[in-house]
């Protein structure tokens, strides 16, 4: 059972959603990461084409690159997916924001897709072909790949952090995710502390982990499974050109404000969204931030989840409240679009914005964070950045916060908006070492990283 593809990503999603018979680019972080980086190798794409029941014949994108739709029928969706994945690991894996919920028809749904993800890699796959898994929705995938095809040569990596052993030994499968991890040859995360957890899990569970990052992990049947820390970052050219003149436009329709402050995420009750909202009040009910207006653009995701309704709801409730107090007829302070937008038009945002605010309880890494820098290049703007963001590591120049203590969220924010107006020349010194950091550390250096040493594990 083998196919003709050398290089093959899986991930539970394709980069395009299915909506009837037309196409659209599928949202998040992994897909605006991962689909330059795959184009330019022509390699074969698994995942699931974001609508139930459906799963069309292989096709070539324009840019020619091979997907590979996996069918999900609604049952797996809401077991697998908004069910063990959306509701039980991602709350686990994001430090118990909201209380994961165990469940065993959920778990016995993970299991049985991931089986099925495996079984169609192992299809495509050419002998000998390199597999990179993508994130905790295919966690088993490594292991089930790994008894099904020897042969290949199996990367994975985690887009969100892996929690501390404490935290992950609540999760009833424990031992089961940390076996079909291990059948990889390179297990990857964003950063070292997420890196450091799993070693020490592994060392607390009979696995023996040995020395430190960048370290490997010997299995029970004697294969070293690589671990390391591997940034994700973005491409450059991912947001297009933006408008001529949009910038203008923009804050024209804004009405002109002093300072343009933007919020970027979907709509996820990790990304503190609600936090800055009440911030943002709090400075408005102070007399702080007189002509400010705040936009923040919150992207539909996983709408039928309890969890993701309920911070909706909250966020929606704050806007209105706070537009009601201090907004005038024609003139709101926030701007809230529940929308996903075309990428060019984020550019214009984030070209707009004087102050760029992410706010995560805790976050892989975050790519919006990033996107903002990369948009100013001669070192305008400011950046409120979450010391809970995976990104913090490495924009360390930004004006960090902790999105627990609204206070710290309100003084970062102060401090941004005050230091661009008495400070600017270290606000741009700041801005431009940022713009640096993520310039030379783009999504294909983090990509080619991650492959070479995937090349060198075996
Ligand atoms: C996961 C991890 C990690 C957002 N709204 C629109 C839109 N976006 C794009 C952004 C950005 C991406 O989605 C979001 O990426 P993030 O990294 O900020 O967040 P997650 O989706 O949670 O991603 C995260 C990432 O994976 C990669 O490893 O950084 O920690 O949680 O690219 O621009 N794109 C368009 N319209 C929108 O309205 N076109």
């Amino acid at each position: 059972m083998s196919g003709d593809n050398s290089f093959v990503v899986v991930a539970n999603r394709l980069p395009v959603d299915l909506h009837g018979t037309t196409w659209t680019p599928s949202p998040g972080g992994l897909v605006a990461a991962l689909s330059p980086v795959l184009e330019r190798q022509q390699g074969c794409w698994v995942g699931w084409p974001g609508m139930p029941d459906e799963a069309p014949e292989p096709f070539r994108t324009d840019a020619g690159l091979l997907l590979h739709p996996v069918r999900l029928s609604q049952a797996d969706f809401e077991g697998f997916y908004e069910g063990f994945s959306n509701a039980s690991l991602w709350p686990l894996y994001h430090d118990l924001i909201v209380t994961p919920e165990y469940h065993r028809q959920w778990w016995a749904a993970y299991r049985d897709v991931n089986l099925r993800f495996a079984q169609e890699v192992a299809e495509v796959a050419a002998e000998g072909a390199t597999v990179w898994v993508q994130d905790y929705q295919l966690q088993l995938v490594p292991g089930i790949l790994r008894q099904l095809r020897p042969d290949l040569r199996i990367g994975f990596f985690l887009h969100i952090p892996f929690p501390c052993p404490d935290l992950f030994r609540q999760l009833p499968w424990r031992d089961e995710i940390i076996r079909g991890l291990l059948g990889a040859d390179l297990i990857g995360f964003h950063l070292e502390s997420s890196a450091r957890n799993f070693l020490d899990l592994c060392s607390g569970t009979g696995q023996p982990a040995t020395r430190r990052i960048d370290a490997h992990v010997t299995t029970g049947d004697g294969r070293r499974v690589g671990v390391g820390a591997f940034p994700i970052s973005i491409d450059m050219n991912s947001l297009g050109e933006g408008e001529d003149g949009g910038v203008d436009k923009l804050r024209r329709e804004l009405g002109d404000p002093t300072t343009v402050i933007l919020g970027v995420d979907r709509l996820d009750y990790t990304k503190g969204i609600l936090q800055r909202l009440l911030a943002f009040e709090e400075l408005l009910e102070a007399g702080a931030l007189e002509g400010a207006v705040l936009l923040q653009i919150a992207t539909p995701s996983r709408e039928r989840i309890d969890q993701y309704q309920v911070a909706r709801s909250r966020v929606e409730e704050a806007v209105g409240r706070i537009n009601g107090r201090f907004g005038s007829m024609g003139h709101p302070v926030v701007h809230y679009l529940h929308q996903s937008l075309p990428k060019n038009e984020l550019r214009t945002y984030y070209e707009a914005a004087d102050v760029m605010l992410v706010t995560p309880f805790k976050d892989g890494m975050n790519l919006v964070a990033k996107e903002y820098v990369a948009c100013h290049p001669e070192g305008d703007g400011a950046l409120v950045l979450s010391e809970f963001a995976g990104a913090a590591v490495e924009l360390h120049q930004a004006n960090l916060c902790n999105p627990f203590d609204l206070e710290s969220i309100k003084r970062a924010l102060l401090t941004a908006v005050q230091g661009l107006e008495t400070t600017p020349e270290l606000m741009a010194e700041r801005m431009t070492a940022m713009h640096a950091q993520v310039r030379d550390h783009d999504v294909d250096r983090w990509a080619s990283n991650f492959l070479s040493a995937l090349e060198k594990s075996r």
